[in-house]
């Protein structure tokens, strides 16, 4: 489904996003990537907080490399 250079897109995106490198996006480290990946989108932190509610299934208010395919392919 996904192509192996969407893949390193999204692997880009995500290390990029992942400020202290510790393999998990924060809410306010999502924020800074939604703002940057969906510019024209307003209410930012609106929105990260839908996503992390709809992809964060264990609710540890973090999303992995998993859930942020997610929502870098919406
Ligand atoms: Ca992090």
């Amino acid at each position: 489904m996904t192509s192996q250079s969407e893949k390193d897109e999204l692997q880009k995106t995500f290390q990029s996003l992942d400020k202290d490198s510790n393999g998990v996006l924060t809410k306010d480290e999502l924020i800074e990537g939604y703002k940057k990946v969906f510019a024209e989108r307003s209410n930012p932190e609106l929105e990260v907080q839908r996503i992390i509610e709809e992809v964060d299934i264990n609710n540890s208010g973090q999303i992995d490399f998993t859930g942020s395919k997610q929502i870098f392919s919406l």
